[in-house]
């Protein structure tokens, strides 16, 4: 199964694939010299790969975005292979939530997979709590928004919680349009029913 990670810079990216890889992660880390170096000097510039499986069967890709919208052709390149993402969305960070808001109409434009958001840094002081930001994401009503999660990317634990939810996603998915074989997830990318619940409008158009 492939699995993009999705989110503004600093949400958690590269340590999210770093610490759940049992390979030596490729990283495409670069010094950053706009606005993010205020943040931190090394950002992702094509993406993080690293593997994760789950007993002797199941391996999980995952790749780790860039979190600029500069490089967002390596977002469109990366989503249209996987078949489901997580954007992570630093919780104490609220002048970061249109951002990530924009980030997921971007990839749910492209392809019709399950998302699920990852709350970051819920330990950081000022952190808000979910309720407040799906709120702030556009997402108001809660019957009908896409799945939330709290996960740490520095504990390998957190990770696991929300690779096999989102693992779960996809099966239900999967076996919800069709039947599936044993051990697929079918195609990446296009399959299935798009998502359902409401989208924020375009982003990106041209130049962000
Ligand atoms: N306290 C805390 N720190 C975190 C959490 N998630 C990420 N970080 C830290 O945030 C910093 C930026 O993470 P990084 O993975 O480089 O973000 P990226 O730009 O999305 O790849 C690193 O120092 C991480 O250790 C979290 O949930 N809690
Ligand atoms: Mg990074």
């Amino acid at each position: 199964m492939r699995l993009v990670i999705a989110g503004a810079p600093g949400s958690g990216k590269s340590t999210f694939v770093r610490t759940i890889s049992e390979i030596e992660v490729i990283e495409t880390e670069r010094s950053a010299t706009d606005q993010t170096s205020l943040l931190k000097k090394q950002t992702t510039v094509a993406f993080d790969y690293g593997r994760f499986t789950f007993g002797s069967s199941l391996e999980v890709q995952i790749y780790g975005t860039p979190g600029q919208a500069r490089f967002n052709f390596m977002w469109d390149y990366l989503i249209k292979g996987a078949h489901s993402y997580i954007v992570l969305v630093a919780a104490h960070r609220p002048n970061d939530f249109h951002y990530a808001r924009q980030i997921m109409s971007y990839m749910n434009q492209r392809v019709g997979i399950p998302m699920i958001i990852g709350l970051t840094h819920t330990d950081c002081p000022g952190a808000f709590s979910p309720v407040e930001i799906m709120a702030k994401l556009g997402y108001m009503n809660q019957k009908n928004r896409p799945s939330v999660m709290n996960v740490n990317p520095n504990e390998r634990g957190s990770i696991i919680e929300i690779l096999m939810a989102s693992m779960a996603l996809v099966v239900e998915r999967t076996g919800s349009d069709r039947s599936p074989k044993r051990g697929e997830f079918g195609q990446p990318g296009q399959s299935m029913s798009r998502n359902t619940y409401p989208q924020p409008k375009s982003l990106f158009s041209r130049g962000y």
